[in-house]
């Protein structure tokens, strides 16, 4: 099934010059990159993003840590794109990512792990949306 999903580039990566070599992999994988636009988020847009961290012990280092430089943010569409690409970037914690994912290779530890991607349709639809509006979302289908 063809679906989108949200991905965004961190600030570390960003910093380490590593844009490139991430969307390559999206690409060498034969994903669409549907949607992108470099940002820099105030604290009001990273607190509604990462609003399910809210009063967790990690949330204000997560908050300053997201808007502490630009991110790149896309819409990637493909054959189960929210699994494939939640495969390709690794778990959560680039200590325990496998190798070959994308926190893997280049995570070193939380909070910069690199890169975020959507985990179920119901965050996809959020986070386009929150980021893109509706017209993204909408004028694929
Ligand atoms: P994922 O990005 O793999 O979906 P989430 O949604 O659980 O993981 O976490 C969102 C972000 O919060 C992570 N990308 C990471 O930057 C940060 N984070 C998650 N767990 C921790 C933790 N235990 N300590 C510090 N930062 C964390």
């Amino acid at each position: 099934m063809k679906e989108k999903t949200f991905v965004a580039i961190k600030p570390d990566a960003v910093k380490r010059k590593l844009i490139g070599k991430i969307i390559e992999r999206f690409e060498n994988k034969g994903l669409d990159i549907i949607a992108m636009k470099m940002v820099r988020l105030n604290r009001e847009l990273a607190e509604k993003y990462y609003e399910e961290h809210k009063g967790k012990d990690f949330f204000e280092d997560l908050i300053n840590f997201i808007t502490s430089g630009r991110i790149v943010l896309m819409v990637i569409e493909g054959e189960n794109a929210i699994s494939v690409v939640r495969k390709m970037i690794g778990m959560t914690d680039p200590t325990e990512a496998d190798p070959g994912t994308i926190r893997g290779d280049f995570g070193t530890k939380l909070p910069e792990n690199i890169i975020h991607a959507s985990d179920s349709k119901k965050s996809a639809e959020r986070e386009i949306k929150l980021f893109f509006g509706d017209d993204v979302w909408e004028s694929e289908h």
